[in-house]
């Protein structure tokens, strides 16, 4: 007889790991060994009939699902929704009562990308919510930009083949910067408003906890007097809306892969729990026939100067997922999930969703029962005369499969029956939406008119912002090898604002092209602070990164001064050294290092402080990677907090003097609240 792997397997590894709880086959049988498959000697063939290995190979083959063909990069948390106003006029929903707690599961995703791509290209991001309501689940499926590429979910497809890895050769991987975008976007001038969106730095949000989310559509609230009103939803993150800038959040992409899983996991891990509002604006028929644009638009948004945003309810994500394959990524959202007292518009995009998502859980999730999965199942009591199908996990007792029946009358069970009371009831007073008329392939006259709104957000960012979307333009279109797009995209622009159109023409060098007719003759619409991120980032530490770079011979009360006050501000100290071990400081002890500097490069934090003695300085100016780490916190428009001693360090990264530029007492902590924006012009070339 052959000898097992010592010290694995069988009992000698029952008794090392104490009262662990046996391994057993997925039907229950104790398995001896772990370590080695069944063969025929030690050096003879495996066997057939070693059903352990079998199983187990077996069960990893088919440890895949088909990634969501959109939105497959996702990250998830729980948390709990408190509703904060009494909003009973306006809907019934149980969710919406006042102090109300539900549980919810929220999703965020970038759109583009396969499972395994990077958290920060430039992209769209999901914000999925689903709220486990006493009424059933209500999932709110968002997007972090409040407008749409398109009007009807008959060009969904053409979209998403169009932004993702072109057909035959398989990349760009998680990006728009490429050919068959740009093609199919320069031909859809519908798309304008929301590429102005998308080549802000809204697509490049901070962190997932510091950007905003929206439910894009009109839906409707109803009350229980059957009264329904227009509703547009919005989250806004307690944070404040921070965004990173372009060449920061391509050098994130190198310096860590999962930087918004990370960062959300960690905030969670830590108790500083992720925040929003919920808001709503709300709106009857008369408002919506007197705009200049179809509220059932979903390219078009409602200004918050003209319908304010009332706040409603607050989020909390509190709990990390216990794992990420049963919970994150087996989620299935459906905007179909509504629950009595909200309901749909007649919005042509939201109406080509409430088919799409059901259907495609049944290709990812392999059933039609994904809603027994834990993290789909309502936490209500639920039932029905559904059966049967592949995974049924349920054992429904007794005959009643059919209604109606009168089983109850022999003393059966008769199953569950409908209610007209408690039931849901789609809406069915005219709020505006409910027209009907001939069988047309049509859309609403309004539809047409494609940039007026996207002028309006153009023109209500300031200038550093400007700059930044012009920019973003031109680089996307520099990547695309089909010339005539270039022009024929730039005509478009010159619908929007001609200033911008000239701007993205001489980055591109190219002439002004003619201007693109417009389907409908733009109005100007007035400017809107809320559009803006500058005008809505908040002035704190909070939520927030500081990188204090260090060396041997730091001095070690000059450290703790800074970390101390950097923490009393609310944000993360992260100490970087050259090696992880730690650095010796000037009274002699080692200090530890969070990070190891090659592997935490300036761009993975808010604002940075170089605290180096005069030997640790004249070190550190031989290293790449700590010139880097200043020159890219300057380029990035950072506050860098630093001692004398580093002064060389500063001058050899190109560190001009700003404001932003400091010692290391109160005031660089009060500039590390902030970005330097002006300092931009002196680090590179806009548009
Ligand atoms: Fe989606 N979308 N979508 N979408 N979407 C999916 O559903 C679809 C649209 C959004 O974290 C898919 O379960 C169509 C708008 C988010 O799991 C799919 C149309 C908005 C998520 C699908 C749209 C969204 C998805 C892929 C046009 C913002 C991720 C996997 C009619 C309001 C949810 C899945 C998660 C996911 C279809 C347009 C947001 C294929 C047909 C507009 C946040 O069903």
């Amino acid at each position: 007889m052959q000898d097992r792997n010592p010290g694995n397997g069988g009992e000698t590894h029952q008794q090392a790991t104490g009262d662990a709880p046996v391994l057993t086959t997925n039907h229950g049988v104790p398995i001896s060994d772990n370590q080695n498959s069944l063969k025929s000697g030690a050096r003879g063939p495996t066997l057939l009939e070693d059903f352990v290995l079998r199983e187990k190979i077996f069960h990893f083959d088919h440890e895949r699902i088909p990634e969501r063909i959109v939105h497959a990069r996702g990250s998830g948390a729980h948390g709990v929704f408190e509703a904060t106003d009494d909003v009973s006029d306006l809907s019934k929903a149980a969710v919406f009562t006042k102090g109300e707690k539900t549980e919810v599961f929220v999703r965020f995703s970038t759109v583009a990308g396969g499972a395994g791509s990077v958290d920060t290209p430039r992209d769209v991001r999901g914000f999925a919510v689903k709220f486990y309501t006493r009424e059933g689940n209500w999932d709110l499926v968002g997007n972090n930009i409040p407008v749409f590429f398109i009007q009807d979910a008959i060009k969904f497809p053409d979209l998403v083949h169009a932004v993702k890895m072109e057909a035959d050769r398989a990349y760009p991987q998680a990006g728009s910067a490429h050919d068959t975008f740009w093609d199919w976007a320069s031909l859809m001038p519908e798309t304008t408003h929301m590429l102005m969106w998308a080549m802000s730095d809204r697509t490049l949000p901070r962190s997932l906890r510091t950007m905003e989310g929206f439910g894009v559509h009109t839906f409707k609230l109803v009350n229980d007097g059957g009264k329904a009103s227009f509703v547009k939803f919005h989250w806004k993150p307690v944070l404040g809306l921070q965004s990173t800038i372009w060449d920061e959040a391509l050098k994130l992409q190198a310096a860590d892969n999962d930087y918004h899983r990370r960062d959300l996991w960690e905030a969670i891990d830590s108790g500083d729990f992720p925040e929003w509002e919920l808001g709503i604006q709300v709106f009857d028929e008369e408002f919506a026939r007197a705009q200049p644009y179809d509220v059932l638009d979903a390219t078009k948004l409602i200004p918050e100067d003209d319908v304010p945003v009332r706040i409603i309810g607050k989020l909390t994500l509190n709990r990390n997922p216990d794992n990420f394959f049963a919970e994150t990524e087996q989620v299935a959202f459906l905007p179909t999930n509504v629950v009595p007292g909200i309901d749909f518009s007649n919005d042509p995009l939201l109406q080509g969703r409430l088919f799409s998502y059901l259907d495609t859980q049944n290709s990812r999730l392999g059933t039609t029962n994904f809603h027994q999965i834990p993290i789909n199942a309502p936490r209500c009591p639920f039932g029905n005369f559904q059966r049967d199908g592949k995974m049924q996990t349920h054992v429904p007792k007794g005959r009643a499969n059919y209604e109606p029946n009168s089983l109850a009358e022999f003393g059966e069970d008769g199953g569950p029956r409908e209610s007209p009371k408690r039931g849901f009831a789609t809406v069915n007073a005219a709020t505006g939406d409910d027209e009907q008329g001939d069988k047309l392939r049509v859309r609403a006259e309004l539809f047409a008119d494609h940039y007026s709104q996207a002028r309006l957000f153009y023109r209500s960012q300031d200038a550093h912002e400007q700059a930044h979307i012009a920019s973003s333009f031109v680089f996307e279109l520099s990547k695309v090898g089909l010339e005539a797009v270039r022009p024929r995209m730039v005509a478009n622009l010159r619908n929007v604002d001609e200033e911008l159109a000239q701007r993205v023409a001489d980055g591109l060098a190219i002439d002004l092209p003619e201007k693109a007719e417009a389907a409908r003759a733009p109005v100007d619409m007035a400017p809107s602070d809320a559009l803006s991120i500058h005008k809505n980032m908040k002035a704190t530490l909070k939520g927030r990164a500081v990188g204090i770079l260090i060396a041997d011979g730091t001095d070690a009360g000059d450290l703790a001064k800074v970390k101390d006050a950097v923490e009393a501000a609310g944000a993360k100290a992260v100490i970087v050294a050259p090696k992880v071990g730690g650095a010796k400081l000037s009274d002699g002890k080692t200090q530890k290092a969070d990070g190891q500097l090659a592997g935490s490069p300036s761009q993975i934090f808010d604002a940075v402080a170089i605290v180096l003695s005069e030997e640790g300085c004249k070190t550190l100016c031989r290293e790449g990677a700590a010139v880097q780490f200043a020159m890219d916190a300057f380029g990035h428009l950072k506050a860098i907090g630093a001692n004398e001693a580093a002064q060389p360090l500063l001058d050899k990264a190109g560190v001009e003097a700003d404001d932003g530029v400091t010692g290391l007492g109160e005031d660089f902590i009060e500039a590390a609240k902030h970005r330097f924006y002006d300092r931009e012009p002196k680090v590179r070339m806009l548009a």
